[in-house]
């Protein structure tokens, strides 16, 4: 507990900054890893129900259908690194198939999610060394020296990485390649370019849960750092960006307004917009050359039939 309360603090002060930071630059933003908050992450498990968020649907197909032939390609690994924990079907169906695995080590930063899956897979493996580990992804991870290090994969699903922009999207890659080391292979889901009204009906869905997913960001900064945004007076943008292949996410203001966050008040005029989130689209030649950037060499792909997402295996080939 001594070290919990503290740790929280760091925490809570971090996020303060980086809001009073988003909101005080010319073009407001905030950054999206808040979105994911107790009902943040709620919110998000029901977009990826929706049938409008092709996203999550698309990527299990790809890899229920071409699980035998990804697990032979990685049929060497003896350590999978997994980036944000994945209690999910897609990780157990690599689980299944890797017949040489000896450790799976989910690594993330929120500390609770990470145990509660760590628990519930060590039920299930009992053969393999689950080894949760609380870090940040972003950064290269030392493995513990217990770890076999020979053959490490890391498995990056769900296209978060579409979620950086490209030049931090290659620091990550960087960082991940640095990770897995040089002959190590990432197994990683990416997006893909498609027309732009699934995007915008994916992203601004019938049902609007987007939309409170989007504005649970407010809510989560009214509770936890003291703030009055009127949660009404904002509403959810999704805009399709093509010069850069993307999807914008922002929250308008509805009005001109002032709103407090502990002892910062901003001001919005009415129109006004927080940039929330990128979610890049790739092609599968700008992804091989952002991957290429990063010191990774496309070893095969997998998509489904409409080509609306990939499962890529990368190799690295360099430091
Ligand atoms: C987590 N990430 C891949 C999602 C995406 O599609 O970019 C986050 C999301 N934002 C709105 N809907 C889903």
């Amino acid at each position: 507990m001594d070290m919990i309360a503290p740790l929280q603090e760091v925490i809570l002060e971090r996020f303060y900054q980086d809001v009073v930071a988003g909101l005080s630059a010319a073009d407001k933003s905030l950054p999206c890893k808040y979105f994911y908050d107790q009902r943040g992450s709620q919110l998000f498990d029901q977009i990826c129900e929706l049938d409008a968020y092709y996203v999550t649907r698309t990527e299990m197909n790809i890899m229920q259908r071409f699980a035998h032939e990804i697990a032979a390609e990685l049929s060497h690994v003896e350590t999978l690194v997994e980036l944000g924990s994945g209690s999910s079907v897609k990780t157990r169906l690599l689980l299944d198939q890797l017949g040489r695995l000896a450790v799976y080590a989910p690594v993330d930063i929120s500390t609770e999610h990470l145990y509660e899956t760590a628990v519930a897979l060590k039920r299930d493996y009992p053969r393999l060394s689950v080894t949760p580990l609380s870090a940040d992804f972003t950064q290269p991870i030392c493995l513990p020296e217990s770890f076999p290090q020979e053959f490490v994969a890391a498995y990056f699903p769900g296209s978060t990485i579409g979620n950086f922009e490209p030049h931090q999207a290659i620091q990550l890659l960087r960082a991940i390649a640095a990770t897995c080391r040089l002959g190590g292979e990432l197994l990683i889901g990416v997006d893909l370019e498609k027309p732009e009204a699934v995007l915008q009906s994916a992203y601004d869905d019938p049902q609007q849960v987007t939309a409170e997913f989007n504005l649970n960001l407010l809510h989560r900064i009214n509770r936890e750092l003291d703030a009055d945004f009127q949660i009404s007076q904002f509403r959810h943008v999704a805009q399709f960006n093509s010069a850069a292949s993307r999807i914008e996410l922002y929250l308008e203001s509805l009005t001109e307004q002032q709103v407090t966050i502990g002892q910062q008040e901003f001001h919005f005029a009415p129109g006004e917009r927080i940039l929330t989130e990128y979610s890049h689209k790739y092609s599968i030649a700008q992804f091989t050359e952002l991957a290429a950037a990063a010191g990774f060499a496309v070893e095969e792909y997998w998509t489904d039939d409409r080509e609306y997402f990939a499962v890529m295996l990368l190799r690295v080939v360099k430091h």
